[in-house]
């Protein structure tokens, strides 16, 4: 039966705004920082245009006390509040309800999806894919907003990632999405233009942002 007109506006709308938010999409968490602290770090990467952030507490370094992720989490959420910036936690269910964030990014070993799902019906869903596959299976699934995809090149900041799958393989798979697709894992400035030369909607950063002198020229050169 056909959508009802207003269904099909909406649905449209909600994919275009989805295609903005992850145009310049920062990750982090206490372990990714260098120099200075996370928020300040996030409040430069605000400033310079980034247009969503994850909070990822994990691995070496972070924060193990969920009182004191709750309370980083929540410096974080009014910093992107002040900029309009959605803010996403990382994998951690409890702690995106408990703080009522704008959604969740899950991994395919974390919680079942469909669970995730149910748990946030009206935030952002979002979904690491790292092949066909995964891909085919997750598109049957309407309410997911939108689909990372990597790691595209090697990268530092996640230690259990997967193979590199590179540009070709990135842009088979984004064919086969039928999502919003951002895609991650070794992105920098040096190679952000192969990457958005696919058709991806945006680029997923940890260490462009955490690791570069220039906060606002790298997030600049990501755009
Ligand atoms: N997820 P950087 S790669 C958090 O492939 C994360 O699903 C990945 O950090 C995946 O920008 C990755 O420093 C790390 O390479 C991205």
């Amino acid at each position: 039966m056909a959508q009802p007109i207003i269904g099909h506006l909406e649905r449209l709308s909600i994919v275009k705004n989805t295609k903005e938010m992850l145009s310049v999409y920062f990750i982090a968490g206490t372990q990714d920082i260098i120099e200075g602290t996370l928020p300040s770090i996030l409040e430069e990467a605000l400033k310079a245009g980034i247009t969503c952030f994850q909070y990822r507490e994990k691995g070496q370094g972070s924060l193990t006390e969920f009182h004191d992720k709750m309370n980083m989490a929540k410096i974080c959420q009014s910093l992107c509040r002040e900029y309009e910036v959605p803010f996403l936690i990382n994998d951690d269910v409890e702690l995106a309800l408990k703080i009522d964030a704008d959604g969740i990014h899950v991994g395919q070993d974390n919680q079942d999806i469909q669970e995730v799902i149910g748990l946030f019906p009206t935030k952002i869903v979002g979904l690491s894919c790292h092949d066909q596959h995964e891909i085919i299976v997750a598109n049957q699934l309407e309410k997911i907003t939108y689909y990372g995809i990597g790691p595209v090149y090697g990268t530092q900041s996640k230690p259990d990632a997967e193979k590199p799958i590179g540009i070709k393989t990135l842009q088979h798979l984004i064919k086969e999405a039928n999502k919003p697709v951002v895609a991650i894992g070794g992105i920098s400035t040096e190679n952000v233009s192969d990457v958005l030369a696919t058709d991806v909607d945006g680029v997923s950063v940890i260490s462009a942002i955490t690791r570069t002198e220039n906060i606002r020229e790298t997030v600049k050169s990501l755009q």
